[in-house]
């Protein structure tokens, strides 16, 4: 077995200590190291990140890299995956970012079936703006911007991208280091778009560590290549109630990427660009 590369920089961390970013880090780099002795240059991998506490995780891992702003890190994700197919495009967004400013991009890349794979740091909060609810907190979630409790139910963001077009839907916790390195490896390797929510927690503003311990299984007997089962395990737990929460690969499928039938040959693709001058033309 290879030695794990030290994929570190010159950073300094500046999370909270016990911050479950921690976890997504340490389990990040070990399967990008995996990759690289598998095969998978490092070189061809480029990370992007949103803003927030999360983000700063591409500071920590030596490779290639854009910082884009909140809510947008699916569009320079899916813009760097078409421009250059043969690169491995891994999004890191927070639940902020990506179930509430960015909601938009996130369904329009899985419905898209973009090649790319969206890690999100769902820690249920804004953590780097000191604690205000996201999608994801509960009903009563009492934070800076609700000190009496939220008034809303959260969404359920994996019945959301089952609905869009996901072609891999997976789940993991901060607490699950080994598992988290197996999904995440399997979503990079899934040709199409993946996305993994990863229960993070935020130490400072929303500590769910027991929350999750008590109540957190691994999926078993299940058929991930089902939809109905999917969408019934997806279901268990809303977000809110108080339900077992299943963790591991709830839906994955195989079908054409936005590249596969976009792209397509380069004959068609010259083909196509003429036509198009002559609709402009005439
Ligand atoms: C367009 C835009 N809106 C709002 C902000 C302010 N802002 C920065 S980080 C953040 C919250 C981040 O929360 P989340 O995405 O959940 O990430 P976390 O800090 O929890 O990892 C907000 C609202 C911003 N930088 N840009
Ligand atoms: S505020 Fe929360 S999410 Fe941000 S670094 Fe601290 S523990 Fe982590
Ligand atoms: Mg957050």
């Amino acid at each position: 077995m290879s030695p794990v590369r030290n994929l570190g920089t010159y950073a300094q961390n500046t999370w909270c200590p016990g911050c479950g970013n921690f976890a997504i880090l340490n389990a990040i780099k070990s399967v990008l190291s995996t990759l690289a002795d598998e095969g998978l240059p490092l070189e061809n991998c480029v990370l992007v990140s949103g803003i927030g506490c999360h983000a700063k995780i591409v500071d920590y891992i030596n490779v290639n890299s854009l910082y884009s702003i909140h809510g947008r890190v699916f569009p320079p994700a899916a813009g760097i995956k078409l421009a250059r197919p043969e690169l491995k495009v891994i999004g890191f967004a927070g639940d902020g970012d990506a179930y509430g400013e960015g909601l938009e991009h996130l369904i329009f890349s899985a419905k898209r079936n973009i090649d790319i794979t969206a890690i999100i740091h769902n820690n249920r909060v804004y953590g780097l703006t000191t604690g205000q609810y996201t999608p994801t907190s509960p009903l009563g979630f009492k934070g800076r911007s609700t000190p009496l409790g939220t008034a809303e139910l959260p969404i359920n963001p994996l019945e959301l991208m089952l609905a869009s077009g996901a072609t891999y839907i997976a789940r993991g916790t901060s607490h699950g280091l080994e598992l988290l390195k197996k999904i995440f490896k399997e979503a990079i390797l899934h040709k199409g778009f993946s996305l993994v929510d990863v229960l993070q927690v935020c130490v400072t503003y929303y500590d769910m560590y027991e929350y999750y311990d008590k109540r957190i299984y691994e999926l078993k007997d299940h058929n991930p290549n089902d939809y109905d089962q999917a969408l019934n395990k997806i279901r268990e737990w809303d977000y809110n109630n108080d339900a077992p929460i299943a963790l591991g690969v709830f839906y994955k499928k195989e079908a054409p990427t936005f590249g596969d039938r976009f792209l397509r040959s380069k004959d068609e693709t010259i083909d196509r660009e003429s036509k198009l001058r002559e609709i402009i033309k005439a």
